[in-house]
């Protein structure tokens, strides 16, 4: 494959140099800055993820962050989840939609206080929505980029590693709450969170410049741990269920379709940024959604496009995320499915780059 060229607009991380150090084989790009893909290869990385602990620079997970009065206000415009019991310690998984229904993002919400937010985005340039809309608003709260950078550390023994790094009181925070802590002459906000189903927390690194330091002082403490750099895993992601922005939904999906229902519970009277489409669509219900679906036959490449999903020769759905999985020895996959083929246990065509395979719609993601 031809080379990336670089320059100032794909920012660099605070941990990049360690990542590049630590031999990061393949990158991908995200919110314009570079995101590791593979380490070993997406297999060995997997494997190890299940059984070790990993060191994830995700970085690319930029802040945008909500300071004043109004920060509230504009937070609760912003997403259609029920915000009113969320505490300061908490972080919440929210839909952003716009005024059709159409997701915007997919970020983490951080609450540190009423009048302070981070909301940690997936792929998309979402600050210049948010800015637009408390200026639209005449909100008085600041909206900016902070120099934070999450860093990750997931797997089976993430606690254990934590612990000799922050103390044992990383343990107790429990899944989506987090806590400052101490590192060095510095601190942190430490979250349970992280992009794999292995468990695990992010460390919400505040000042670029204590980067390789805290990447150095994880490698030091896990060596008998066998910690090595890591990133989020194609497989083990799509066994988990866990959705990409870009990927398995774009603008062009409402959360509903993204199997984010859940997550639409704003309280009566509160008003949200596509709050009539919503409504309408949870009153007639969504047209298609996401579903895990096993595609037959050996190991296939991961899509680069969406692959059509066909019924005797009709368009009925796509798969977005694609591989195969050691652990459950069959083609995992993500995708979007008409509501007269979604039922568990139906048999669709996919057509992948490769060819035409067969795929079925399961119960359920691989858990
Ligand atoms: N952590 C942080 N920021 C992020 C991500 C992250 N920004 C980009 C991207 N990931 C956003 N997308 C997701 C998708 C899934 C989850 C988190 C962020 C996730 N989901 C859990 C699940 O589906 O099991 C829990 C959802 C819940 O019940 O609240 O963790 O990973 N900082």
């Amino acid at each position: 494959m031809s080379m990336l060229s670089k320059s100032r607009r794909l920012r660099p991380t605070p941990f990049s140099q360690g990542v590049e150090a630590q031999g990061v084989k393949a990158y991908t790009v995200y919110n314009r800055m570079l995101l590791p893909t593979v380490f070993e290869s997406v297999e060995a990385d997997y494997r190890h993820l299940k059984d070790h602990v990993q060191v994830w620079d995700v970085s690319v997970e930029r802040q945008v962050e909500l300071v004043g009065p109004d920060a509230f206000r504009l937070m609760r415009r912003l997403t259609p989840r029920n915000l009113a019991n969320m505490q300061d310690d908490q972080c919440y998984y929210v839909p952003i939609v716009d005024q059709y229904g159409g997701m915007l993002n997919d970020p983490v919400a951080i609450k540190h206080r009423d009048d302070r937010w981070w909301i940690s985005i997936a792929d998309s340039d979402l600050l210049f929505w948010v800015k637009g809309l408390a200026l639209g608003e005449g909100l008085d709260v600041k909206v900016f980029e902070p120099d934070v950078s999450p860093l990750a550390v997931q797997g089976p023994k993430a606690s254990e590693l934590m612990a000799r790094v922050f103390g044992d009181q990383v343990r107790d925070i429990r899944f989506f709450r987090h806590k400052r802590l101490t590192f060095k002459d510095t601190s942190f906000v430490v979250a349970r969170s992280g992009y794999s189903k292995q468990g695990g927390y992010e460390i919400y690194l505040e000042d670029s410049s204590y980067g390789m330091a805290l990447w150095d002082a994880l490698f030091d403490a896990g060596a008998d741990l066998n910690v090595r750099p890591g990133c989020p895993n194609l497989i083990e992601r799509i066994e988990g269920g866990l959705l990409s922005y870009g990927n398995d939904m774009t603008m062009e999906n409402s959360p509903l379709e993204c199997g984010l229902g859940r997550f639409c519970n704003a309280a009566e009277g509160t008003y949200y940024i596509g709050k009539e489409a919503l409504e309408a669509e949870i009153a007639s219900g969504p047209k298609q959604q996401i579903r895990a679906i096993s595609i037959a036959g050996d190991a296939v490449t991961p899509p680069a496009a969406a692959w059509p999903l066909m019924k005797d020769g009709v368009r009925v759905g796509q798969v977005t995320s694609a591989a195969w999985s050691p652990d459950f020895q069959t083609n995992v996959a993500i995708g979007m499915v008409e509501a007269d083929h979604w039922d568990a246990g139906t048999v669709l065509d996919v057509e992948t780059s490769e060819g035409i395979r067969k795929a079925e719609v399961q119960d359920g993601f691989w858990l």
